[in-house]
């Protein structure tokens, strides 16, 4: 307290002798011991699984935090621009195997891990998944955490500490179930709970005299995850935050006997970072989620200007010293909450804020689905956030007015033909309605407030082009996707202003999904570059080229090949019951369930092999390869079509599975519960990875990415990244098929005439609606991909099923000629190099955010 009264309440400097504890001198063993005794509480002698990993992750946690520190401090010092990155999703996955490696602690720590009786390995398998994420989008925001503090770029994620991540799948009766996923059961010593840091945030109320007064207000307390870089000494950070009520209990009511309502707030507050939206595709227009995301960008941008202000005067240097990426468009509040942080808080002037927040913002989009791009019904946004409402429509108002003299020009210039019958039209309607100007009309296209096109009359908040007009880029995230979206979606605002949009291919982090994932493969490769520099400079992958024709080292890749099957048939076995022969291929797609992501077609050709086989003689029967078919994937909760899916894979299985005639000839396995860490194992061990998107739709996928680095073959359609990643690797490599993106347009529209031409379509229709299975139980998905009078196969499986089956015969025909495949797999790893999330993030660095490295000094 003494200390204290002096300081006035700032922290003193401490001794050094006192900062280095006895950790950092004693070895890892004596520290994991202390730790299982005083942390863990348990006697060293008889430690479970479960306790010895919590006394090694309590151990290396204090190694992350001491280099954490070291880093935030050295970043204090120099004030380098920082790249902050807003998402409402990092799917994680376990951290201890990630931290040790990174850390350079593999040696020190494997050894005393050995002498308690375990591998590194059990151990990893103890951790909780942190899956904050649903897909793609949220696991790239993992990789990209990864790749900024390798690249010593000073940088944090920003986003929400749900305590229920993404639901676990199980299966009943073949059926997805789900299942809370509580992830915090057994403590997160991931995490540094900074409970001293709490923002306000509020929801509701009214806009009085300019100035915002909400009705209700909750704290967004941090929790900091230390991300620690490879082969540096930085230390990155992801900050998430979690909701907590303003004050936890009214003891008034509880006094009055008004049990529930003593907590009742409590409750609410808590509800707010409660849960994930199990939520890939479709947009519920929820007001829980609308607050969730003002919630982490609110927290997150006052938490920047709080660190920003304590070393700068003038908010017009924010630019230099802070970037915001958004990703996808759950942060693109963002727009108005900086605005009305800088005007309402900070005293700004319009112009000089509209400044200040389209120079430091960015914005990539991960989709061009029309159902995931956010609208938010102006009504919503009004009474959640008034305020920000009242800057939304004033930002689409002078957004407008400095359109409006082009638009009239070039409505001008057009000829005024409306056909006779609409001009009559129009006179009897003009009675009822205003008249429509034309300007007006035209300037609606660029509009940030626009009409619902279902329900007349409701107005809705188009996120993505608040995001696009409100920012200084943005991005898709492979090649075609950010042509597509030029020509799509943001159209019109490309047109306006082509130098605000870029392309950042995705990448992967090649220490979680080659290096750590696949020891054995990455201990050959780096046997035969001669260095481990590979895992952060992938380009030197380009090296395995020249040994790709060697047959002494096609048979050492093809053991290691083989003891990753194993691994996985061992996961099979424990997950499904099911035993899988490892002389099989393995054939994998793993991904969460859609149809435009096309389980479906994989499916069809299932049942075309399926009868192929029994259509066989036993002679026959010897010339097909076996084929371990391995399906992994959730579907979201509220999609039934992508839930009839999977029941479609775990049916077939039953039939398949259990057919004496087919035998190990084919395998069908539906995998539950699919995460990253299964990912882990089973990436490695997968042979060929199916990623067969209807062309257009998939932005980019970053699983082939990982599929390539381990040297797993590749069918695909010509999009999102396999266009690159076949350029890389060469397309007479990879097995193509399909139509074209540019073709989708007339195709749908010819499809409603389109006959599939090829008896094996439909042989595979009549047995799925035959009586193999219960009556009708597939009719549904049936009849969207072949019945033109009820639905119209969108996603054209239909016209690629026949070059499909071309292709997945060109795999069988490869597989029987061990050596060229085991060449192709050489060649697919030697190639990946362009696909590490450390190329993206450079990338990004330098042609976005202007983040440049700072790295700590290492002594
Ligand atoms: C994915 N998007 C893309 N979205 O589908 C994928 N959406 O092609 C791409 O590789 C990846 O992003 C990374 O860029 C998603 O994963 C979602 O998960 C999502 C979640 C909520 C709402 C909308």
């Amino acid at each position: 307290t003494d200390t204290k009264k002096k300081t006035n309440g700032k922290a003193k400097p401490v001794p050094m002798e006192l900062i280095r504890v006895d950790q950092q001198k004693a070895a890892a063993e004596t520290e994991i011991l202390r730790k299982i005794a005083y942390q863990v509480g348990v006697d060293a002698e008889s430690v479970t699984a479960q306790q010895a990993y919590q006394g090694v992750a309590w151990t290396v946690r204090e190694r992350l935090i001491d280099a954490f520190n070291k880093t935030q401090a050295y970043w204090r010092e120099k004030d380098p621009k920082f790249i902050y990155y807003l998402s409402a999703e990092f799917l994680m996955g376990r951290t201890l195997t990630n931290a040790v490696n990174n850390l350079g602690l593999e040696g020190e720590f494997g050894e005393a891990i050995r002498k308690l009786g375990y591998s590194l390995e059990e151990l990893q398998s103890q951790e909780q998944n942190a899956s904050l994420g649903n897909g793609g989008l949220g696991r790239l925001a993992a990789c990209f955490l990864d790749s900024i503090a390798t690249l010593s770029l000073p940088g944090w994620g920003y986003g929400i500490r749900y305590r229920y991540g993404m639901f676990r799948q199980g299966l009943e009766n073949g059926y997805q179930s789900e299942s809370p996923d509580y992830w915090l059961t057994n403590g997160n010593p991931w995490e540094i709970p900074r409970r001293e840091l709490a923002y306000k945030i509020g929801f509701y109320g009214s806009v009085q005299q300019g100035k915002w007064v909400p009705d209700e207000q909750v704290y967004a307390v941090a929790y900091d995850n230390p991300i620690p870089g490879y082969g540096t000494k930085t230390v990155g950070n992801l900050r998430l935050f979690d909701c907590q009520p303003m004050s936890e209990f009214k003891l008034a009511s509880f006094n009055e006997g008004k049990y529930s309502e003593a907590t009742d707030a409590k409750r609410k507050a808590e509800d707010i970072s409660a849960v994930l939206y199990p939520n890939d595709a479709t947009e519920y227009g929820r007001e829980l989620r609308l607050k969730q995301q003002i919630f982490f960008v609110s927290a997150a941008i006052q938490d920047t200007l709080a660190r920003f202000k304590k070393t700068h005067k003038d908010m017009k240097e924010l630019p230099s010293k802070a970037c915001f990426q958004m990703n996808d468009t759950h942060p693109t509040i963002a727009v108005a909450e900086l605005m009305r942080l800088l005007i309402d808080q900070e005293g700004l002037k319009w112009d000089a804020a509209w400044d200040i927040t389209t120079k430091s913002l960015a914005f990539t989009n991960h989709t061009v689905m029309p159902e995931a791009l956010e609208k938010w019904p102006v009504k919503v946004m009004a009474k959640l956030l008034p305020r920000h409402m009242e800057i939304i429509e004033k930002i689409d108002s002078i957004w407008k007015d400095s359109l409006r003299a082009k638009v009239t020009s070039e409505v001008g210039s057009q000829p005024k033909q409306a056909a006779p019958e609409k001009a009559a039209e129009a006179t009897k309607e003009a009675a009822a309605e205003p008249p429509v100007d034309p300007v007006e009309a035209a300037l609606a296209k660029y509009s940030i407030i626009t009409e619902n096109p279902w329900e007349k009359g409701v107005k809705l908040v188009n996120m993505a082009f608040m995001a696009t007009i409100g920012s200084k880029s943005t991005n898709g995230v492979a090649a075609i996707h950010s042509e597509i979206i030029k020509e799509t979606i943001f159209k019109d605002f490309y047109e306006l202003s082509p130098e605000k949009f870029q392309n950042k291919t995705n990448g992967v982090t090649p220490r979680r999904w080659l290096a750590y994932c696949n020891p054995g493969l990455s201990k050959l490769i780096t046997k035969t570059l001669g260095s481990d520099e590979w895992i952060s400079k992938t380009d030197q992958l380009t090296g395995l080229k020249q040994h790709a024709d060697d047959k002494a080292f096609q048979k050492q890749w093809r053991s290691i090949k083989l003891e990753n099957k194993q691994r996985l048939a061992d996961l099979i076995k424990s997950k499904t019951g099911i035993s899988v022969p490892t002389n099989a291929l393995y054939d994998v797609q793993i991904k969460r369930i859609h149809e435009y992501k096309r389980q479906h077609l994989n499916m069809f050709s299932v049942v075309n092999r399926y009868l192929e086989i029994k259509a066989a003689s036993p002679e026959e029967r010897k010339k097909f390869v076996p084929r371990v078919v391995i399906i992994g994937g959730k579907a979201a909760s509220a999609y039934v079509m992508a839930k009839k899916m999977i029941k479609l894979v775990t049916s077939l299985g039953d039939v398949i599975n259990n057919d004496p005639e087919v035998s190990d000839l084919l395998k069908v396995v539906f995998i539950p519960d699919y995460n990253v860490s299964l990912a882990e194992t089973i990436i490695p061990g997968a042979e060929v990875s199916q990623h067969i998107s209807t062309a257009g739709t998939e932005a980019s996928g970053t699983s082939n990415m990982k599929f390539q680095m381990n040297g797993c073959l590749i069918i695909g359609t010509m999009d999102g990244a396999n266009i690159e990643i076949a350029q890389e690797s060469g397309k007479e490599n990879m097995f193509v098929f399909g139509v074209d993106a540019k073709d989708i347009g007339r195709l749908r529209e010819e499809r409603k005439n389109f006959k599939v031409n090829d008896p094996r379509w439909e042989k595979v229709m009549s047995f799925l609606t035959g009586n193999t299975f219960e009556q009708g139980l597939f009719q549904d998905l049936v009849d969207n991909v072949n019945d033109m009078s009820k639905a119209n196969d969108w996603f054209l499986l239909g016209n690629d099923f026949t070059d499909y089956l071309r292709a997945q015969d060109e795999i069988d025909v490869l597989y029987k000629d061990q050596d060229a495949w085991t060449k192709r797999s050489i060649l697919y790893t030697a190639s990946s190099g362009f696909f590490s999330s450390d190329r993206c993030i450079d990338q990004y660095a330098k042609e976005i955010w202007d983040v440049k490295p700072c790295p700590v000094p290492s002594s």
